[in-house]
Parts: structure tokens; sequence; C-alpha cells
């Protein structure tokens, strides 16, 4: 006799095993059938129920949206499915890499996920250090929003609820930048404790060490990831790094030539726009840097 399969949404993932929210909002773990693809935090599932809080996955169903990182053997790993918008985190401490922040805004741009940047820990910010704040963000303010929150002062969390709200979000950002932080803000204290009880690892106490799922009591999902670059610039080619640096589109149709790489190309509409101050030298140089890392043949 066959059991009914049952509608679920993967909320976390474990070494070898998935953490499966039914329509009750009861969790099950669970295990996927070797033909499904692996899934990851964010994917709607059908499965069924084996043993009392137990299950198996055995369809994935289709994806809106899917981040990968570069796994074993040079495969790429899920990160999250489904999702609208990364919020990609900074803050004053520990220090911010733009490096990695663009990182984050090219494969967002190619993924067709929104980013948002915020800055968390503003209530760290002395004179000098705003400034240098304000200076680094400029490029990116003409780009994309950017929220100055705190989550110990509660500065600017009304917005960033509202910019959640009804929507599939994910946190990204360095360890200790505060992301768990904020989600203590904006999800009730017990939904939290339930997700972190059931994470517990030998690791750190504070440092969130697998990607988890959580409902906003306003409406939509936000899900915290451990501070890793969770995603690196795997599968993303030359073409869909300069695609990722937004500002560069509108020079990149009138290049001489249809692979430049903007570098010292023959007539590069980009490198002349940097010269000529429309695009940031400083944006400039990290896509320079980036196309560095990109493995030689893409
Ligand atoms: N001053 C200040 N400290 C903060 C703020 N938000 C978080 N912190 C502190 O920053 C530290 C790291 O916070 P977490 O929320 O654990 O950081 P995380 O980004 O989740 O780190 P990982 O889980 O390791 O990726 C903690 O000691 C927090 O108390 C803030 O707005 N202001
Ligand atoms: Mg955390
Ligand atoms: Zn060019």
């Amino acid at each position: 006799m066959s059991v009914p399969l049952r509608s679920g949404l993967v909320v976390a993932h474990y070494g070898r095993g998935w953490a499966v929210e039914d329509e009750q909002g009861d969790i099950f773990l669970c295990h996927a059938l070797r033909r499904v693809p692996v899934p990851c935090v964010g994917d709607r599932v059908r499965w069924e129920q084996t043993d009392p809080g137990h299950g198996r996955i055995v369809e994935v169903l289709p994806r809106k949206t899917l981040l990968t990182r570069p796994g074993r053997g040079g495969r790429l790993r899920p990160v999250a499915a489904n999702l609208d918008q990364v919020l990609i985190v900074i803050a004053p401490e520990p220090p911010y890499d733009l490096l990695l922040v663009d990182q984050y805004l090219v494969v967002c741009e190619n993924h067709d996920l929104t980013p948002l940047i915020v800055v968390n820990k503003i209530d760290l910010l002395d004179p000098a250090r705003r400034q240098r704040l304000n200076d680094d963000l400029a490029p990116y303010r003409a780009l994309y929003p950017v929220l100055e929150v705190s989550a110990k002062t509660g500065l600017g969390i009304t917005a960033l609820r509202d910019a959640l709200k009804d929507k599939a979000s994910m946190f990204a950002g360095q360890s200790g930048v505060g992301k768990s932080s904020l989600l203590r803000t904006l999800i009730p204290d017990r939904d939290v404790r339930i997700g972190e009880l059931s994470a517990t690892t030998r690791r750190g106490r504070h440092t969130t060490t697998t990607a988890m799922l959580f409902h906003l009591p306003e409406g939509g999902i936000l899900i915290d990831t451990p501070g890793v670059a969770v995603f690196g610039l795997a599968g993303i080619d030359f073409r869909q790094l300069a695609h990722g640096y937004r500002e560069f589109r509108p020079y990149i149709p009138r290049c001489r030539f249809n692979d430049c790489r903007h570098v010292d190309d023959l007539g590069c509409a980009v490198r002349k726009a940097v010269e000529q101050g429309e695009i940031s030298q400083a944006r400039y140089r990290r896509y320079l840097k980036l196309l560095g890392k990109l493995p030689e043949i893409s």
C-alpha cells in the first residue's frame, strides 16, 4: 500500500539529512532518494513519512532560482532555492571586504536575485569611520539599495523589515557581521531558539553552522547562513563577470570587439568610461582582480 505524498519546505540541511517542514509547521528529518537532485534550503519538495519524525524526499519541485557554490571535485552544490533577494551584510567590524561584496553582487546579478546591501553595527561608527564608509559605498548607493542598521540599538530595523516583507531572502556576509543578531531582531525569540537547538553542533556557540530558513511574522522567509563566502564565483565566465558589474552594461555594447575583456583591449568603451570618471575606479579595479581569479578558459 502506498503512502500519499506530502508537500514540504526544506528548512535546513545537516550532514546527511534535510529538515522538512510540513504544512502544519512540523519538522521531519528526511533523507532524499538518490534519483532526486540534491535538495537545499528553500526547496519545495514532495515527501513521504517513514517513521515518527522521519521521512524521505521523493521529488524536488522546479526551482524559481538556485544559488550554488563550488563543491568537491569542481561540482556545484546548491546553497538555497527559490530566493528573491540576497542581503549582503557588512559592518565596521570585522573590517569589510568590498571584493567579497562585489563577488556576491556578481552572483546575484547572474542568478536573477535582487541584492540589497545592509550595513550593520552602525552604532560603532565614529566620524572617521563614517567618512570612510561613505566614500567606499558611494558607487554602490548609485546602483543598489543600502540599508544602515544596528541589531544592537534597533536603528533601521523597520526599514529592513519592510524590505523583507513577503519576499524570500537570504543573508550573506563574513562571519561576525551580525547576520544572526539581525535575524533575532526580526523573528520571535521562540522560533529562533528552536532553530538553534536543532542546529546544535560541537562548534562555536554563536556561529551559524548551517543555512537555516525562518518564517517572518509579517510574511516572507529569511535564510540565515554561516559566515563564509558561500558562493564563490563558480560557473561565472568573463562575460557574466562584466555583466555583474551593473554600471558597465551601457558601455559593453560599445566596445570594439565583442569578446572584449575590458582590460587593455583596443577600443574598450568600459575602460574609457573609467578614465573619464563615469565608472568608479575602485569598482573597476575590483573587476580586474576578480577577472584574474577566473579560470583561464571561460
Ligand atoms: N555593536 C554591535 N554589535 C553587534 C551588532 N550586531 C551584532 N553584533 C555583535 O557581533 C557579534 C557577531 O554577531 P553574529 O550575529 O553572531 O554574527 P553572524 O554574522 O551571524 O556570524 P556567523 O554566524 O559566524 O556568520 C556578536 O558579538 C554580536 O553581539 C550591532 O548592531 N552592533
Ligand atoms: Mg550567524
Ligand atoms: Zn571593453
